[in-house]
């Protein structure tokens, strides 16, 4: 037993040998001689994931016995990525499986790469939960992430004809080590059926409903770094053994005897593929419920475990809504207070509303979740009443406050009086959180301008705060850049950074060194042919790692402007193509790399892919141009995917228009792997120009407080393309690229769409800004020094200092190193 009772882990090769071996042929019924990459990789995991298991076990143990305040992270999405390399990282027991399956004839690189991601998660906001539950496990907070376990994650992007075309990602489909199924933890939620006011009480209800599924846990440890403590992500996971019907089957009808766990099992079939857009469906709505309330459930009944009175649930658990997805939580934290365990509003809202933080990562319109009244009063009965209760008692308060003020009543109310009505979420998640906090800090500002100015009004300024994204330097830096972490790890003086970023400033004063100097260039270039290696077998395409590596890799939507930039290679292309040969040759040689994938049904973000894959092609087999100019668009834009492009970038492009990215997150990772950003004033690139400085920096474009400005005029103005822009438009239109008409509803969009996010704007100075960039790499010294000192300076964004601000101002909680 003690074996699995203490923190102390076997780290001798025989030990770890012997357990790879058990796993092999016990778990996977193999023997050493019949043993391939797929099961040397599962069988190390497998005994990775004992090690984990053991410190899990202490960990949750230990967090239960001192009675700690806990944060749950509720989140529709974890972008994690791959575990193992991530897990032998955190348990310094790299070196120790690689010589192991050395042993045995396996590189470990070879046998990291049978690990498929968990692509849980569609973009920045899936990977920041993802972020921020590595930080809390390292810096030893005690707390959970609460998700969906979904049988499809992200879909899979191949580019067919140049065109992404979408296939499933089954990633159960093989065994998964780092889950952990819990059936004994599973609880029941109920859909449909109508209510029965409970006689004698004021807002006491029985719902009685005969649509009842199943929520099964399933655990995801998530390993610290050189701690002791393991953190976990629980995700829900839908099943009906209650819904099979016997008497169907029996009479012959088989589809109807498994219809009703069909029905069921689909609510955590798959992530819906939108970054964004809400789409409205009922389905997602039901997804969002089943996550909610067992989450709820789970979080209840573990908080009664303790015999404290429910009052006290604010002092032992802190729950954060990431974005307004998992909302619902709100009232069903009040169904179960008033229905379940009897008390009064008053005391059930005062608990809730202390339990409850918000934050909002985005201000497009389209993104913001509403559902009609209507659906949610068929689906949800007992939840649309107390959404009705919350917001009558939330306007009897305003109306007080500023009385005779019908505008502001319509305007605030959490119930839109469209037809049909629809349920503000946002405004929900607002009313019943005593936090709401923006990512970064101008989209901090704009929310309290925007979407929450009647709130500011009516709550006060204080319950607006912002906290600034970060990302985990473990993955980001340490495992996806082991070449620079060595630089970083021998000027710091050891390993201390990884969980301490404010110790890589020390890097500044080896900034003139010059032997230092040529190193952290080697590291650059050595990351530059592995990424140049892997473009190679994904593409087919041959790129030189002596051009400028030129990165934009997001998700594919209009406000982060990839069409400006392909544009502006178009614009490059017909340069080149205007030079006569000597000139062309002393051009600096440049690959531009795209990747992301766009939503199914997002046609404009389609063809702008459709569009960088026909320019890649005409460029890369231009013999005039050859390793001057090459295109690249990388497919399946994954965290894996991330891992290899991130550390190769010389500079990368983040270029929204002004006020649209909330904050981005690729931007620090790009910058804390020594590369250079090319960006808007927007989001979190201009805190990371104050903290690295100006010089540090390539910013263009208008500025946020003018958007408004330029999109009144462009709605009653044809833009007037500069000569650039224009030639660009003319050699698409001339079918430089193919069938011209195919491009010109992207050129439509600008010209005739209103330019809704300013590319005719912006464009001139996003090529002067190209040059500025092209003039600083030439000057090798100067870019190797902006290198350097840009990391040196980035401690701000890492993870740890975000959810350091979160636990001290919003969750109230501390850290508890586990102790045995
Ligand atoms: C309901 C449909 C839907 C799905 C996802 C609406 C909105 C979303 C997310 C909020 C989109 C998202 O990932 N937002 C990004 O969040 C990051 C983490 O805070 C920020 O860095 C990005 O700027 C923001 O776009």
């Amino acid at each position: 037993f003690r074996a699995y009772s203490h923190s102390e882990i076997a780290r001798d090769a025989a030990t770890i040998k012997n357990s790879v071996v058990m796993h092999l042929t016990a778990t996977f019924l193999r023997t050493p001689a019949s043993i391939d990459s797929t099961h040397a990789y599962l069988a190390s995991a497998f005994s990775v994931r004992d090690r984990l298991l053991q410190r899990w076990n202490l960990t949750n143990e230990f967090h239960d016995r001192i009675g700690a305040k806990r944060v749950y992270y509720m989140s529709l999405e974890f972008l994690v990525g791959r575990t193992f390399d991530n897990a032998l990282l955190a348990l310094q027991l790299r070196d120790e499986y690689a010589g192991v399956l050395g042993d045995v004839g396996f590189r470990l690189e070879d046998v990291i790469d049978e690990e498929r991601d968990a692509a849980l998660g569609n973009g920045g906001l899936g990977r920041l939960a993802a972020c921020y539950v590595d930080s809390l496990a390292c810096m030893n907070y005690p707390g959970w992430g609460y998700g969906l376990r979904y049988r499809y994650g992200m879909f899979q992007q191949q580019i067919i004809n140049g065109y992404q075309v979408e296939a499933p990602d089954c990633w159960l489909d093989t065994p998964n080590p780092w889950e952990f199924p819990r059936p004994d933890v599973t609880y029941p939620v109920k859909f449909y059926g109508r209510l029965e006011h409970v006689p004698g009480s004021a807002h006491r209800y029985r719902w009685v409903s005969d649509v009842v599924y199943d929520a099964m846990a399933f655990d995801m440890p998530v390993p610290g770094y050189g701690t002791t403590n393991v953190g976990n992500i629980r995700l829900w996971s839908c099943k009906t053994n209650g819904l099979f019907d016997l008497n169907k089957f029996n009479a012959g009808d088989y589809a109807g005897a498994t219809g009703g766990q069909v029905a069921a099992q689909i609510l955590t079939d798959v992530l819906y593929p939108n970054d964004n857009t809400n789409e409205g469906k009922e389905l997602r709505l039901r997804q969002e419920y089943l996550f909610c309330s067992a989450t709820l459930q789970d979080i209840v009944a573990r908080f009664k475990r303790t015999g404290r009175p429910l009052s006290e649930l604010p002092d032992m658990a802190a729950i954060q809504l990431n974005d307004t997805h998992p909302t619902l939580g709100i009232p069903e934290l009040m169904r179960i207070l008033l229905d379940d365990e009897g008390l009064e509003w008053d005391e059930a809202w005062d608990i809730t509303t202390r339990t409850f933080a918000f934050t909002n990562h985005t201000v497009l319109p389209e993104a913001m979740e509403k559902w009609p009244v209507p659906m949610m009063d068929r689906i949800l009965p007992r939840h649309m009443g107390i959404i009705y209760d919350i917001n009558l008692f939330f306007l009897q308060r305003v109306e007080k406050q500023f009385p005779d003020d019908r505008g502001l009543l319509r305007d605030i109310s959490i119930i839109e009086e469209s037809s049909p009505q629809q349920v503000r979420m946002a405004f929900l998640a607002c009313v019943g959180s005593h936090r709401v906090n923006g990512v970064a800090a101008i989209h901090s500002d704009i929310i309290k301008q925007s979407i929450f100015k009647d709130f500011v009004r009516v709550m006060g300024e204080d319950k607006f705060v912002n906290k600034t994204n970060g990302v985990a330097p473990r993955r980001w830096m340490n495992e996806c850049n082991p070449a620079m972490s060595e630089l970083i790890t021998e000027v710091v003086g050891d390993r201390s950074w990884i969980n301490d970023l404010s110790k890589v400033r020390a890097l500044e004063a080896r900034v003139d060194d010059e032997a230092f100097r040529r190193r952290w260039w080697a590291a650059k270039q050595a990351n530059k042919r592995r990424l140049a290696d892997y473009i190679l077998a994904t593409t087919g395409i041959r790129v030189s790692p002596d051009a400028l590596f030129d990165v934009q890799a997001k998700r594919i939507h209009e406000y982060k402007r990839q069409l400006m930039n392909i544009l502006s290679v178009i614009y490059r292309y017909h340069r080149l193509k205007e030079m006569a040969p000597a000139e062309r040759a002393r051009e600096l040689p440049r690959v531009v790399v795209f990747a992301g994938k766009a939503a199914a049904g997002y046609w404009v973000a389609k063809q702008v892919i459709k569009l960088i894959n026909a320019v890649a092609e005409v460029v890369n087999a231009d013999d005039e141009i050859g390793d001057v100019l090459k295109v690249v668009f990388v497919p399946d834009y994954s965290v894996t995917a991330a891992e290899h492009i991130v550390p190769a970038s010389d500079i990368s492009q983040h270029i929204s228009t002004a006020g649209t990215e909330a904050s981005g997150t690729s931007n620090m990772k790009f910058v804390l792997n020594g590369g250079i950003i090319l960006g808007t004033v927007d989001g979190a690139n201009i805190e990371i120009g104050e903290e690295v400085g100006e010089e540090q920096i390539f910013f263009f474009g208008c500025l946020a407080h003018e958007v408004a400005d330029f999109r009144h005029y462009l709605r009653f103005h044809q833009p007037k393309p500069d000569p650039a822009l224009q030639t660009a438009f003319d050699m698409i239109q001339r079918g430089t690229f193919g069938d011209a008409h195919i491009f010109q509803p992207l050129i439509d969009s600008i010209l005739r769409g209103g330019d809704v996010y300013l590319l005719s704007v912006d464009f001139p100075s996003y090529i002067e800004a190209h040059k500025a960039v092209e003039e600083a790499y030439r000057h090798r010294d100067d870019w190797v020094t902006k290198s350097i000192l840009s990391v040196a300076r980035m401690a701000k964004f890492s993870s740890d200092r975000a959810i350091q601000e979160y636990a001290e101002e919003i969750w109230n909680i501390e850290p508890v190193p586990v102790v045995e």
